[in-house]
Formats: structure tokens, C-alpha cells, sequence
């Protein structure tokens, strides 16, 4: 697929997302000088590890995390982008649902849209992301970061997925988004329960029927925690065999935490497996 002229190859490798958050919680206080310096060291040793995509975002999607202001978000992402889109050479999306940031990130060299609403976070996203022909993650989420994990409830949790998949991805087009820009994602965690992921999991290949590259996000989540019963920081394995099974089981993209490790994971079930 080709985003804003740089081109991501699919079918013949499994693509490693590496994660970037520039919150406060982890690089940024507000996008200062040594912030920024901070962050991008970190995404130019996740790029020689072996990701071939850095997603960044500026606002937490955890539960219960607090919204953040448009320019804070600008603040947080746009410094980081522009020093990144001239250090790396690996594609660069930006994980927002705010138009505006996002119009802001792909002037700065971002090259695709990870939207965690599917479009619906704001009216003007799909206009942004057409216009400057850049790619788009469609993210499943049941509800919103604040009431998603309310007791959510599926007749049947692949299906529903699948199908609201299928009219976001056609909305898109609708509204001018190229087909092969899009890559879809079941949004692991958003509004499921620890079933719920394992059974996403488990019938992952049905997604394959929507013809669209598929993105998987399992790293460090609470499922692998409530399986294993181990904390955040000691959810490295558990993630490595998620991915393992997903790269079998249909994934051309896995977003990850801890790159090196899951690019030999995943290096291993390529040979095996492709
Ligand atoms: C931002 N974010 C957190 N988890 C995610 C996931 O599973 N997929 C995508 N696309 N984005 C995610």
C-alpha cells in the first residue's frame, strides 16, 4: 500500500508497529527540546530493531485516561513527527481521532492515520485523510476509553466486529478514502473481556474476508496479564505468543511495546509460516 508517497509492503513479512507514546507518563511534559530528543532516540531504536512502522500518539486510550486539548496533542506529537520524518526511513502513523492533529501530524511527515473511532471521533477525519491520501487504521471499540469495559456484550463478538468492520471501511470509501489505504483492526481490549480477545484471537482468519490488510494491537494488555497473572512490565512473552498465533492465523501488522523481542518471534513464524 502506498500512504503519502512511501510504500508499505504486504504478503511477504509481518510488519512490527512500534509504539510511541509521548504523554506524560512516559516522554513528554509539553514537546520541549529534550522530550522530544528522548522520544525520537527511543523510535530510532525500535526502527534498528526491526519495526517498520512508528505509531505515535499523544493522548492515553486507557481506561478512565483524561482527554487532552488539541494543542496539547499538537504540542506532544508535531515536534516528535518532524524530527522523526527526516531520522528514519520507516512509515510513521499518528494515533489520534482529532482531525485537526491529524492534518497537522501528515503535514509533518506522518503517513497514516491510526483512528481508534474508525472515523467517527470527528466529522472532518475522513475529509483530512482523503484529501492528503494518506493511510488509515479502522480500530473496532465498543463504546468509548471511558465506558468500554462496562460489561460489554456480544451475540456473537467475531461477527458483530466483522460486519461493523465492513460498513466503517465502506463509509470510508464512500467519503473518498483509496480501498487499498485502509487496514482494519479488531481492536484487541477496547471494549471486550478477557473472552472476548481470546475468541477475536482464536477466529482471527475471519477477518481475512473483509480483503483488507489486518492490524493486531495485543502488547502488554490486561488479558495477557489476567492469563498469566503477571504486571504490565513482565508481559513480554505472553505478547510474543499472541503474536505468534496472529501472524499464523492472518495479521500483516502487529503493534508492540517491546520491538526486539517480538521481531524474533515474529521473524521465526514468518520463516515457518509464509
Ligand atoms: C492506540 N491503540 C492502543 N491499542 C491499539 C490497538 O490494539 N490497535 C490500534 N490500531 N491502536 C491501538
Amino acid at each position: 500500500m502506498n500512504c503519502r508517497g512511501k510504500t508499505l509492503t504486504l504478503g511477504t513479512n509481518t510488519h512490527l508497529m512500534g509504539i510511541l507514546n509521548v504523554t506524560p507518563d512516559s516522554f513528554s511534559d509539553g514537546g520541549d527540546y529534550l522530550d522530544v530528543q528522548r522520544a525520537v532516540a527511543h523510535a530510532k531504536m525500535m526502527v534498528a530493531e526491526g519495526a517498520t512502522l512508528i505509531d505515535i500518539g499523544g493522548e492515553s486510550s486507557r481506561p478512565g485516561a483524561s482527554p487532552v486539548s488539541v494543542d496539547e496533542e499538537l504540542a506532544r506529537v508535531v515536534p516528535v513527527i518532524q524530527a522523526l520524518a527526516d531520522a528514519v526511513d520507516v512509515l510513521i502513523s499518528v494515533d489520534t481521532y482529532k482531525a485537526e492533529v491529524a492534518r497537522y501530524a501528515l503535514e509533518a511527515g506522518a503517513h497514516i492515520v491510526n483512528d481508534i473511532t474508525a472515523l467517527s471521533g470527528d466529522p472532518v477525519m475522513a475529509t483530512v485523510v482523503a484529501e492528503m491520501e494518506a493511510g488509515v487504521v479502522l480500530m473496532h471499540m465498543k463504546g468509548t476509553p471511558r465506558t468500554m469495559q462496562q460489561a460489554p456484550h456480544y451475540n456473537d463478538v467475531v461477527s458483530e466486529i466483522r460486519s461493523w468492520l465492513q460498513e466503517k471501511a465502506r463509509n470510508a470509501e464512500a467519503r473518498g478514502i483509496a480501498g487499498e489505504r485502509i487496514i482494519v483492526d479488531p481492536g484487541i481490549g477496547f471494549g471486550k473481556t478477557t473472552e472476548h480477545n481470546l475468541e477475536i484471537l482464536k477466529r482471527l482468519s475471519e477477518f481475512r474476508e473483509l480483503n483488507k490488510p489486518l492490524l493486531v494491537g495485543t502488547s502488554r494488555k490486561s488479558f495477557i496479564g489476567n492469563i498469566l497473572g503477571v504486571p504490565v512490565t513482565d508481559r513480554v512473552e505472553g505478547t510474543a505468543a499472541t503474536v505468534c498465533w496472529a501472524i499464523t492465523n492472518g495479521a500483516d501488522i502487529v503493534r508492540v511495546h517491546d520491538v526486539k523481542a517480538n521481531v524474533r518471534a515474529a521473524q521465526m513464524t514468518d520463516a515457518l509460516y509464509r
